[in-house]
């Protein structure tokens, strides 16, 4: 048996296949179930325990050489039959493009709404004070977003961080940072303690808007909204105001929009109330002001925020939030045209 090894591995040196149906021949006569290494096995079990020894590690060894030898055939020859991969008269593969995200889309088109009418760009942390994200907004100590239920804590105690609930945080460090007049949009992701559903999610994105100056009153505000409110979903949309609370603005308002779908007459989108919630809004509190050391008896001014996800479901009829975090291709396609 031990000649019959050496002679095997000899011959399978000088081992060549013309092409892919020779070395697949040779694969079956070598290592195929009826292979001659195959038939070396069946041997190797019916000889004396004692000689297995000797024999055992050439016949493994003849079976791995084969198993190679076979293999660089088979690969040579594959390389040999594939296209060149220079040759430049071969037509091309169509390369598909990628698009922007919807939230992406959205989120640009409101930033840009606003820019037209002089607000300017802000941005700040995610991972946040108590003081930015509650204090400094008027939230009571006792108020229910500052339980660990509704809020994601970093570090509890004297000085908790957080991520931040909502992008006010970041006009607040503008009003720290800057005297008015003052006018901004702070776009950004924010985070909120709640189970995943259609429709919410415990990452979001936001828009909020902040104008301080003197003079500014409910009028310019709701004026802001119905440019806002027009420019987005269509020059004939109408807007309403209801009153709502929030413990950074007095008065608050919620705002809703004509439902695009139907204009205002009532469908399912709607549920055939004819209007569709788009923001809140209200003038900020003199508290918030006077916390941020802006003199209240000199200034005054609106603010309003957002969810994109909520435009974006509004301007697409999408029912389901979590599509917009899924990333599946064959929904986000639907977008390539709208950018
Ligand atoms: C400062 C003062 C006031 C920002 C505002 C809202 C109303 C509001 C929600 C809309 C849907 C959050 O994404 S949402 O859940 N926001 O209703 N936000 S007024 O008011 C501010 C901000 C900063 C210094």
């Amino acid at each position: 048996m031990y000649e019959k090894i050496q002679h095997l591995l000899r011959e399978l040196e000088n081992l060549t296949a013309k092409n892919l149906q020779e070395a697949e021949e040779l694969r079956i006569k070598w290592i195929g179930k009826k292979g001659c290494i195959t038939a070396l096995f069946d041997e190797f079990k019916t000889i004396a325990a004692d000689r297995k020894r000797d024999l055992g590690q050439p016949l493994n060894a003849l079976k791995n050489a084969a198993q190679e030898k076979l293999l660089s055939l088979r690969t040579a020859l594959t390389q040999e039959a594939a296209p060149v991969a220079d040759d430049y008269t071969q037509p091309g593969e169509p390369h598909p493009f990628g698009a922007r995200h919807p939230i992406s889309t959205v989120r640009a088109e409101i930033i840009e709404i606003f820019a037209r009418t002089g607000y300017t760009l802000a941005e700040g942390p995610e991972i946040e004070d108590d003081w930015h994200v509650f204090s400094a907004l008027n939230f009571p100590p006792e108020h229910p977003a500052r339980d660990m239920q509704d809020t994601f804590f970093v570090r509890q105690g004297n000085n908790p961080v957080l991520l931040r609930t909502h992008t006010s945080s970041v006009q607040v460090r503008v009003m720290e940072s800057q005297p008015p007049p003052i006018r901004v949009i702070c776009p950004g992701r924010v985070f909120r303690n709640e189970a995943v559903s259609a429709r919410a999610h415990c990452i979001f994105h936001q828009v909020e808007g902040l104008y301080i100056d003197e003079n500014v009153s409910f009028a310019d505000l709701k004026q802001a909204v119905l440019y806002f409110a027009r420019e987005m979903f269509g020059h004939a949309t109408k807007i309403r105001l209801r009153p709502s609370y929030f413990p950074f603005t007095e008065p608050s308002a919620e705002v809703d929009v004509s439902c695009n779908i139907c204009g205002g007459k009532g469908c399912a989108i709607c549920k055939h109330t004819g209007w569709l919630e788009i923001m809140g809004c209200g003038m900020v509190d003199p508290n918030v002001l006077a916390t941020c050391r802006i003199d209240p008896e000199k200034y005054t001014g609106f603010a309003f925020g957002m969810g994109v996800e909520r435009i974006a479901m509004l301007k697409w009829q999408v029912r389901d939030l979590r599509l917009y975090f899924e990333n599946d291709v064959r929904f986000l396609a639907q977008f390539a045209a709208t950018v």
